[in-house]
């Protein structure tokens, strides 16, 4: 009687996000729909485990997993155009089959890490409607342009990952804190296990790959002609001298400790719930940064404002950049507010002493 009790009050995600549609009373549900369809989709993703969920000759899984997110969310009939990382295209959902949300995702980020069994997740699918401002029927649902996808990230509605690891968590955010859902394969539902995640203020955790160190460039004395000529310079070594202070404190506080795995979903999810910052900078090798602005840096700077966080490309507040193209990156440092604070004041001063 008591396991009965357990399981008739827990908080699943279903009722989580018909929760949060009461808070619309208005609204026509299409918004529930669609995030129990995403959580429908991880729960599939996050249950497959080495069995293929479709039982079709075993497929790389993140085309697999892009396949099955594709075909699902066009089958929800609330989506109007989706941007995944695995197509050069963007997909734009038949008129027939055609809702008021625009979905950008990375079907499975951190794919390079699934032979060694590290966490990977799928990121991003934070939706726009169509029209962008508040959730509202579409009034023009066959004048569907690629601009509905290229807003600021501060636009989105929604946005969160999925991770598969040791278990299947989902972390999402409506835009009013941030709640992580742990996946009970004995119920087959997402269970809310982190309830408003905050991220600690300050951290004691960096996370960066110090393997492109060399690309980062080392402080050069500053030479107005290579200034002008290249300015990138001296904002890689900018991150350079941020990654020493990290390292060697000048303040007589402890060194930062490292910790990279290389799947952002993994060193996001860690920096959450521990604090502490992530930094993927631009450097030689990746002048515009590597991380994609629509799918990897926009929701993951969005989750990271909505637990008190916040997220710097290096010129600007991550959620204010307006991309131009659907597979633009961008330079992204986020993490705890004051690890955060840190970074932007070095960069700031670099630009006064300009
Ligand atoms: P690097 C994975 O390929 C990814 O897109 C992110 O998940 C991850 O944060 C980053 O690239 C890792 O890049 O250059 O450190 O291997």
């Amino acid at each position: 009687h008591e396991a009965d009790a357990h399981r008739t009050d827990l908080m699943t995600i279903t009722r989580y996000v018909l929760n949060e549609q009461s808070r619309y009373p208005e609204s026509r549900g299409d918004f529930s729909i669609l995030l129990s369809h995403i959580a429908g989709l991880a729960k599939l993703l996050g249950l497959a485990g080495e069995t293929n969920v479709q039982g079709e000759e075993q497929k790389k899984l993140d085309v697999l997993s892009n396949e099955v997110f594709v075909k699902a969310l066009i089958s929800s009939g609330r989506t109007c155009i989706l941007v995944s990382e695995e197509d050069e295209e963007a997909t734009f959902v038949d008129p027939s089959l055609r809702g008021k949300y625009c979905v950008v995702f990375d079907p499975l980020d951190g794919s390079s890490n699934i032979d060694c069994g590290v966490s990977i997740g799928t990121v991003g699918f934070y939706f726009y409607t169509h029209n962008i401002f508040g959730i509202y029927m579409v009034k023009d649902k066959e004048n569907v342009t690629i601009d509905d996808v290229l807003q600021p990230g501060k636009n989105m509605l929604a946005a969160g990952y999925c991770m598969y690891g040791s278990s299947c968590m989902l972390v999402l955010s409506t835009g009013s804190g941030v709640n992580g859902f742990t996946l009970d394969p004995s119920l087959g539902e997402f269970i809310l296990t982190h309830p408003y995640i905050k991220i600690p203020k300050k951290g004691k955790i960096y996370s960066v790959n110090e393997g492109n160190a060399k690309n980062w460039d080392r402080p050069t004395t500053k030479c107005v002609y290579l200034f002008i000529q290249f300015p990138q310079i001296f904002l890689h070594s900018l991150f350079f001298r941020y990654v020493e202070k990290c390292k060697f404190p000048d303040d007589g506080s402890s060194p930062k400790s490292l910790r990279y795995v290389g799947s952002m979903v993994a060193d996001v999810h860690r920096t959450l719930l521990y604090g502490g910052i992530f930094l993927y900078p631009s450097d030689k090798k990746s002048p515009d940064g590597k991380l994609r602005v629509l799918y990897e840096v926009f929701p993951m700077s969005f989750l990271m404002e909505q637990a008190g966080g916040q997220s710097f490309t290096g010129k600007q507040r991550a959620l204010d950049l307006v991309p131009t193209k659907i597979h633009e990156r961008s330079p992204i440092f986020l993490g705890s507010y004051d690890d955060v604070e840190e970074i932007k004041a070095l960069y700031a001063a670099e630009e006064n002493n300009d």
